[in-house]
């Protein structure tokens, strides 16, 4: 394969490209795709996508997976898994080859912080059931989002963090780490990495069953404690990330909000949360 040979100066030297444990932090201009996908067109991966879209968030879908089928891991196959208590409504997307979309029923509930909270334990039951034999890799995403850009392997690995806009480069006493001694997801204000995203959960299936199940158990604890953590289970995604370290970061590129202007080290947005009235879309304040 005739490629470019690789660079031995940085060539992001406006941002950090590896975490303090050497872990990369993927931002545009770190990768050679065509590198990239001969390494894994030849292993012919499979990638699950779980989005959960509850409620009045089923609007989201149609902007979500269309853009996925533009932009999210093109050329690869992928299957989309949609948690929904609205089956009827999930709109009908048309699908790449190699690409399909499996409806799974949901109970509904009247809290939407309940809905973001239960995800571990739906995502820990999918990987557990069908995922762990079926697929090479799984991410998580949240629903009220839209591709923008080219989302593809290079964003792969064991275990995956994205970065939350809103905090890329601030003090983790600014982070909004659960603080309460209480809480299973607490982090002191002298310890913390970097602030991750709940939006955003990736890796392969036995690595993020460790994550998923650790948080679904820490949340239970919280939960016979009557304690609800700030962030819910970003506070818990968190608290994980701090002591079992990602394999791979993706920058903000790969959680930009639609309400941030784009800043100067952003090269590209790939993938953004969208604008939404939250007193209308969800079910309680
Ligand atoms: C942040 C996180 C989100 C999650 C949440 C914790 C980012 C950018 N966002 O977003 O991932 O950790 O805090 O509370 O990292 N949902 C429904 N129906 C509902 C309510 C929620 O389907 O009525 C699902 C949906 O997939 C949505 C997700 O839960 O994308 C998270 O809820 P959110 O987007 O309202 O949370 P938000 O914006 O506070």
């Amino acid at each position: 394969m005739a490629c470019n040979q690789p660079s031995v100066c940085n060539r992001r030297p406006d941002v950090a490209t590896t975490s303090s444990w050497l872990a990369p932090i993927v931002w545009e201009g770190t990768f050679d795709l065509k590198v990239i996908n001969a390494i894994y067109k030849q292993q012919n991966i499979t990638v699950a996508t779980t989005v959960f879209a509850l409620g009045k968030y089923v609007r989201f879908l149609k902007d979500l997976l269309e853009s996925a089928e533009q932009h999210f891991m093109v050329g690869y196959r992928v299957h989309y898994y949609v948690f929904t208590d609205l089956p009827d409504e999930v709109p009908t997307v048309v699908l790449g080859e190699r690409r399909q979309l499996t409806v799974i029923k949901t109970a509904s509930s009247n809290r939407w912080q309940e809905i973001s909270l239960r995800r571990m334990e739906m995502i820990e039951k999918l990987i557990e059931d069908e995922v762990i034999n079926k697929a090479d890799y799984i991410f998580s995403l949240d629903v009220d989002s839209k591709f923008y850009a080219h989302w593809g392997a290079e964003s792969l690995g064991d275990l995956v963090g994205a970065l939350h806009s809103w905090f890329f480069g601030k003090s983790r006493e600014q982070f909004t780490y659960e603080r309460r001694p209480e809480s299973q997801a607490f982090i002191p204000l002298d310890e913390g990495d970097y602030y991750y995203g709940g939006a955003v959960i990736g890796g392969r299936p036995d690595k993020v069953l460790k994550l998923v199940k650790t948080c679904r158990m820490q949340l239970d604890v919280d939960r016979a404690n009557k304690i609800e953590a700030v962030w819910q289970e970003e506070s818990h995604l968190n608290k994980y990330f701090l002591y079992n370290k990602p394999t791979k970061v993706l920058s903000p590129e790969y959680l930009w909000d639609d309400l941030q202007g784009k800043l100067r080290f952003m090269k590209v947005v790939r993938f953004s949360q969208v604008v939404k009235n939250k007193a209308e879309v969800r079910s309680n304040p």
